[in-house]
């Protein structure tokens, strides 16, 4: 019993100085390996998506197409722009970020998990009763990193829009970062919150679209078009920026437009991307919207990303 004691103790301490030695800390903030090389982005890039497969698998359910499209995103706001501290999570000022398309948080919970915000073991427990992984977002769960319930879709931005008002009034200068889908762009709450954010000149929010073009079952094309999604961004009086979703020289020179806060415009990323990214038999197909796949596609999946490159 004594033995087992002391062995806890011993995994306590040793975790303590292991999520210490992986931070960096500036100011109020830690980050995640500061500078880290293009090489340490891609290898992370093919992790996220091996946990992503693997969590899903082990659920038995889940979205692992509309997942695979954010993995870029997700990694270049948990590994470079997001600042919080890992140790004090809720406690101090932070960026937020807020997954609107809830449907793909395995993506994000990879992300928490690698970037030491929640343990890598947690990760199987993804839709399980009583976890905190549920098949969407939950605040309740009290995950550093989910800022709130997310799932049902069309509300983030409003959401994010909300936030970014009340750290303007605050004289804060943290940032609101809101993630949302192409299709979720028909629901027309959404366009409430992007004439709402243009009016309060809410520069300190940026949403990032995941402009994939496959909803649940088919083309946003076909089944109602959001286009010319520029002009209209445009329209509504944001700074909007198109580009491929999966290179992160175009994703960080994005963050780093919105970053210089130049304008007082809200930011709009529009990220081209493929739906199921990474896994030629998901790639574009629909009908891995939400499905997970058996141990043979797994395996097949796991083989492929092995020489996975973008
Ligand atoms: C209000 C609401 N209606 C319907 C759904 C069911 N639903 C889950 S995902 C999805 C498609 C979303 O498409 P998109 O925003 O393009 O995300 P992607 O599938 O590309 O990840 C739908 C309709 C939902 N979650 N919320
Ligand atoms: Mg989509």
């Amino acid at each position: 019993m004594n033995n087992l004691k002391n062995f806890n103790i011993f995994i306590f301490i040793y975790n303590i100085y292991n999520t210490k030695n992986i931070y960096y800390k500036e100011d109020l903030f830690y980050f995640w390996e500061k500078n880290m090389n293009l090489d340490k982005y891609l290898s992370l890039s093919k992790k996220v998506r091996e946990e992503i497969l693997k969590m899903i698998f082990l659920a038995k359910s889940g979205h692992p197409g509309g997942s695979l499209s954010t993995v870029e995103i997700m990694i270049a706001l948990y590994f470079k722009y997001l600042r919080f501290n890992a140790v004090d999570f809720f406690e101090n000022d932070r960026d937020r970020f807020i997954l609107s398309k809830g449907h793909v948080c395995p993506s994000q919970y990879a992300c928490l998990a690698l970037s030491g915000l929640i343990p890598m073991d947690e990760l199987k427990t993804l839709r399980k009763i009583g976890s905190k992984l549920q098949g969407h977002p939950s605040y309740k769960a009290k995950l550093k990193g989910i800022e709130v319930s997310t799932g049902s879709l069309g509300q983030g931005l409003s959401i994010g829009s909300g936030m970014a008002l009340g750290l303007k009034l605050d004289k804060k200068d943290n940032n609101i970062y809101v993630l949302l889908g192409d299709g979720e762009l028909q629901s027309g709450q959404i366009w409430e919150a992007i004439m709402t954010s243009s009016h309060y000149k809410l520069n300190n929010l940026c949403a990032i679209i995941d402009y994939n073009n496959l909803q649940i079952d088919g083309k946003v094309s076909d089944i109602k078009s959001i286009m010319p999604i520029k002009n209209k961004f445009d329209s509504f009086n944001w700074n909007t920026i198109e580009i491929d979703g999966h290179n992160y020289a175009e994703i960080f020179s994005a963050f780093d437009r919105f970053n210089l806060k130049d304008t007082d415009r809200p930011t709009a990323i529009i990220a081209k991307t493929v739906k199921g990214k990474g896994v030629s038999f998901m790639e574009n197909n629909p009908s891995w919207h939400g499905k997970a796949p058996n141990r043979e596609e797994l395996d097949l999946a796991l083989k492929e990303l092995e020489n996975f490159k973008l």
